[in-house]
């Protein structure tokens, strides 16, 4: 791996070196997904819960130019806590690594660094992809591009429910990604438990995940990512009717604002939050806390 373009923590080497199994975790959701200062001790949450469940987290962020995997207390808390943390996506690491820049990493920008220091699993809450409007406004994640060249599992609860999913499943289908469910054949709809698109493929266990991402090397490229889609439970989700009610008035408010780029995805997710009463944090979290356990025993099992 070059040392000069991705550093990891000690405790990643060591694990890597051993061939214990890693998990990536991104860094956006922290920084630009969730409240503060809760986003803080959900940071630390995930990073216990994968190590609870027998792995070793390596959070990816990039600090004064730096590219890391594995971040200390010290780390996490600047990326929840300093407003000077950007947002960054794939395109952006190379001038974020020239000129010095600190920032979150999205999907995009973490799964390419992971791959790129050869961990193999990576969890998040909802993967970006085409939005709503897209004949229009042309918005459509960097996260999907991505992924299509980029050998890494991905367990997430779908895509981001503020996108058009159908439109997303339709790009991953061109793009050539798979897609399966995790014990469904419904693909999931982030705060809630499906988004009523199906899915082709379904897997029941972490051993199965594991044998698909095995069969993946076999085939032996062109490299793709394998997505994951775990559903949030039932019983976490966001109640579906005030879901798209709320989820309508934000759509409503960002056309009204004109909002574009980086900027889109935050806004909506923070009047979600709002207009839900803090309920589709909860639904989020949820959904987050259950897919780094996934990831993890997936790469246990690898
Ligand atoms: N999932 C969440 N919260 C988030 C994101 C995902 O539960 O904040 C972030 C991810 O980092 C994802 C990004 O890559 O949103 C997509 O942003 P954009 O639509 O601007 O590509
Ligand atoms: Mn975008």
């Amino acid at each position: 791996m070059p040392e000069t373009t991705v550093t990891p923590s000690a405790e990643v080497r060591e694990a890597m070196a051993a061939g214990r199994p890693v998990v990536a975790l991104e860094s956006t959701i922290i920084a630009h997904g969730l409240p503060r200062p809760r986003n803080l001790s959900v940071a630390v949450e995930l990073e216990a819960l994968v190590r609870a469940a027998g792995a070793v987290p390596a959070t990816v962020a990039v600090l004064d130019g730096v590219a890391r995997l594995g971040l200390d207390e010290k780390q996490l808390e600047r990326v929840a806590g300093d407003p000077a943390v950007r947002k960054l996506g794939h395109r952006d690491l190379a001038p974020a690594l020239a000129t010095g820049a600190s920032g979150a990493t999205t999907v995009s920008a973490t799964a390419f660094l992971a791959a790129l220091a050869g961990i193999r699993v990576f969890a998040t809450g909802g993967l970006g992809g085409v939005h709503r409007g897209w004949t229009a406004d042309q918005d459509e994640s960097a996260d999907l591009r991505l992924l299509a060249t980029t050998r890494i599992a991905v367990v997430c609860a779908g895509v981001k429910s503020v996108l058009d999913v159908p439109a997303t499943l339709q790009r991953l289908e061109t793009l050539g990604v798979p897609v399966v469910g995790y014990g469904t054949d419904r693909f999931p709809g982030f705060y809630l438990t499906s988004s009523g698109e199906p899915v082709d493929w379904t897997v029941r266990t972490p051993e199965e995940v594991a044998a698909v991402i095995r069969a993946q090397d076999a085939l032996a490229g062109p490299d793709t990512a394998l997505i994951v889609a775990r559903p949030v439970p039932e019983a976490e989700q966001l109640d579906p009717e005030l879901h798209d009610r709320v989820l309508d008035e934000a759509l409503h408010e960002c056309r009204e604002r004109g909002m574009t780029g980086q900027g889109v995805t935050p806004f909506l997710l923070e009047r979600l939050m709002r207009g839900t009463g803090g309920a589709s944090l909860e639904a989020n979290l949820a959904a987050v806390r259950g897919n780094v356990q996934l990831a993890a025993r997936i790469a246990g099992a690898l």
